[in-house]
């Protein structure tokens, strides 16, 4: 029998579950780069070290521990012992199951893949995947399961070995968003009392996908603000100082990256926040979209700009900026080809107590064509 496993976490109540949160650094698990990487690892204990899990039934365990790792010091250990009837399971939340519009998107990849040390009895090792909801774990969508030993048969002779699953075989039921891909689910689906060692969990492998290949590619990491500031660099000098945040004050409360004006410097840019490490072409064409407000309506600056000397940015736009949520689309032409350049929001040091709020920034290719004009330097 496979007991229920939807609403685990709406249901608290449900005899035998414990949840089990874990505040390690908040480091990034963010993607490393925008264009299609072949692995990407979402959590080893180490680089990528946040997380949170649930564990079945009472008595059982989930966390990180430093006594079997496959990478660096740490990897979870969930433990547990039960008759076949309770199926003993956990999840393992990369996400620490933050709410809203987290995860993992996983469309780009071919395989799902960890490394697993077990010991003690072990009947079977099933598994599935599950994607984020709008709300804390709501609508729970899991994959089909599989058994991660129809990949890996010398699985439970007590040493790591890597299982690599298709994503092709966790089939996705409808509603299933693999945009947003946050927990591992792990089953001993009979008796058992024992452990499973699980480390390095990563997608793989570029999917052989078409349509996916046709899709424009994201150039900014954490765009979203989802992962907190990382990747973006905030700058307040000579004299110019401010506090910056991100906070669920985006539009539909997505996050935002909020700043707010202490001193002014010598000149409006001294305050600025930017991206760096963008590679464009000269003559193609990017289009920047971005969500943004302050709490009085003036003007600020984004430019495309090179990231070393001569800090050119012939590329720049004066934008006006209201009190209310407003999406803009700043479209430029690259002037250069330059593997370095960086997307600024700038001159947002006009006076004190100013805030802005920005949310949802992209940055794409606009197309392949080729365009001549515009590329006067103003
Ligand atoms: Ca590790």
């Amino acid at each position: 029998m496979i007991p229920s496993l939807k609403n685990k976490m709406a249901q608290p109540a449900l005899a035998g579950l414990a949840l089990f949160t874990f505040s390690l650094v908040a480091a990034a698990a963010a993607p490393s780069a925008a264009v299609p990487v072949k692995r990407l690892v979402v959590w080893d204990g180490e680089q990528a070290n946040k997380g949170a899990g649930w564990a079945n039934p009472k008595g059982a365990t989930v966390g990180p521990q430093t006594v079997e790792a496959h990478s660096g010091k740490t990897a979870v250990e969930f433990k547990f012992k039960g008759s076949g009837e309770e199926w003993p399971g956990t999840g393992w939340n990369w996400c620490a199951f933050q709410t809203g519009d987290y995860g993992t998107d996983i469309t780009g990849f071919k395989n799902f893949t960890f490394w697993m040390k077990t010991k003690g009895k072990i009947a079977d090792v099933q598994l599935n995947l599950l994607c984020n909801g709008e709300k804390f774990d709501m609508p729970e969508h899991h994959t089909e399961k599989v058994s991660a030993l129809t990949y890996c048969p010398q699985l439970l002779d007590g040493a790591w070995h890597q299982v690599s699953i298709p994503l092709a075989d966790l089939k996705q039921p409808a509603g299933f968003d693999p945009l947003h891909v946050g927990e591992l689910q792990i089953f001993n689906a009979g008796e058992g009392d024992g452990s499973f060692f699980i480390d390095d969990i990563a997608f793989e492998g570029l999917a052989d996908n078409k349509h996916l290949s046709a899709a424009p590619t994201e150039m900014l990491v954490n765009g979203s603000f989802a992962n907190g500031t990382n990747n973006w660099v905030i700058s307040a000098e000579s004299g110019a100082t401010g506090q910056a945040e991100v906070v669920g004050e985006g539009p539909d409360g997505k996050p935002a990256l909020r700043l707010k004006v202490l001193k002014v410097g010598d000149q409006p840019w001294r305050f600025q926040f930017y991206q760096t490490g963008m590679r464009v072409a000269k003559g193609k064409e990017y289009v920047l979209t971005f969500w943004a407000k302050a709490n009085q309506e003036g003007d600020f600056t984004v430019n495309c700009q090179q990231n070393h000397e001569p800090w050119a940015h012939p590329t720049q736009e004066e934008l006006p900026i209201s009190t209310g949520w407003k999406q803009v689309q700043f479209t430029f032409v690259a002037a250069w080809d330059d593997d370095n350049v960086r997307i600024t929001f700038t001159n947002l040091g006009t006076a004190p107590g100013r805030t802005y709020w920005f949310s949802g920034c992209s940055l794409v290719p606009a197309s392949e064509t080729k365009k001549t004009a515009a590329l006067a330097p103003r």
